[in-house]
């Protein structure tokens, strides 16, 4: 199957079961739910949830065991988009082609909504019963992590200062490397493949991440673009991708799926 065709689908399967896991807008306070699921809704690529499967089921694994772990991956990103364009953090009045959360709602409701999901989410993550796992993903997601790179990333803002490239290589490998890192790492863990495995896994998320980030600067025109300029980055971007593919290598032909999103995320212009 073509990789565009089995992205698509796996889009859909995991949307199906975002919205079996969230509680429906009947549910009181219906307000947070709501909140909650406009934000979910329609959703982006689902990039993240799509390597967590892929992963999986290129470690052998069936698409169903992991789901609530997939699941719980892409409400993590969707917290960190909603708190992230608060006015106190990047104050973005759109996101993915509509009103903010806060725009739409307020800002308390925002601030909850993506506390709810960051919560759901680790709830999803109990039902996979892998306490080590979940404990990867608190790290990953945590003060030396994610929120690691955000603070380092509004730090540097407030300075105006230009940014050195120390800097922008640790907010990026933690404000987006991470998240995408533990996304693929995850999978392996979960199926229980052994440490070699799960180390090549590992790399291969942080250096498509960071390959990930260095595509949205050039369609942002921002971050390393602005550095280095619109060609250098294109470069880099490609030959972090030609060494995200080499640490799959461990995996043989069971690695085509992996290989070809990630250099689907070469060509993607949104
Ligand atoms: C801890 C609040 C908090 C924030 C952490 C991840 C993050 C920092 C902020 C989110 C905003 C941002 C621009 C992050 C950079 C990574 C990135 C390019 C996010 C967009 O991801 P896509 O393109 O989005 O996968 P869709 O809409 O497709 O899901």
């Amino acid at each position: 199957m073509d990789v565009r065709r089995y992205m698509a689908g796996k889009k859909k399967v995991i949307d199906k079961a975002l919205d079996r896991y969230l509680p429906c807008v009947k549910a009181e306070p219906q307000l947070i739910h709501k909140a909650i699921r406009y934000a979910v809704f329609p959703g982006g690529k689902r990039i993240r949830p799509i390597l967590t499967i892929a992963g999986f089921e290129m470690c052998g694994g069936k698409e169903n065991s992991i789901m609530p772990v997939a699941c719980a991956i892409e409400l993590i990103h969707t917290y960190t988009l909603i708190h992230d364009d608060l006015p106190c953090m990047d104050n973005d009045d759109f996101r993915r082609g509509k009103l903010s959360c806060h725009k739409k709602f307020n800002e308390g409701l925002a601030l909850l909504a993506g506390d709810g999901i960051l919560t759901l989410s680790f709830e999803l993550l109990s039902e996979a019963g892998n306490s080590y796992l979940a404990g990867e993903i608190s790290r990953a997601i945590g003060t030396c992590g994610t929120i690691g790179g955000q603070v380092v990333d509004i730090i540097k803002q407030k300075t105006n200062r230009r940014i050195q490239r120390r800097d922008l290589d640790y907010i990026t490998s933690n404000k987006t490397g991470s998240l995408f890192e533990i996304a693929v790492r995850a999978s392996g863990i979960l199926k229980g493949v052994d440490d070699k495995k799960i180390n090549a896994l590992s790399n291969f998320g942080k250096c498509l991440g960071f390959t990930f980030q260095l595509i949205d600067d050039l369609i942002d025109k921002d971050g390393y673009v602005a550095i280095y300029g619109a060609k250098h980055t294109r470069k880099m971007a490609e030959l972090l991708n030609e060494r995200a593919k080499s640490y799959l290598s461990i995996f043989g032909r069971k690695a085509k799926r992996l290989s070809e999103i990630s250099d689907l995320t070469l060509q993607r212009q949104s």
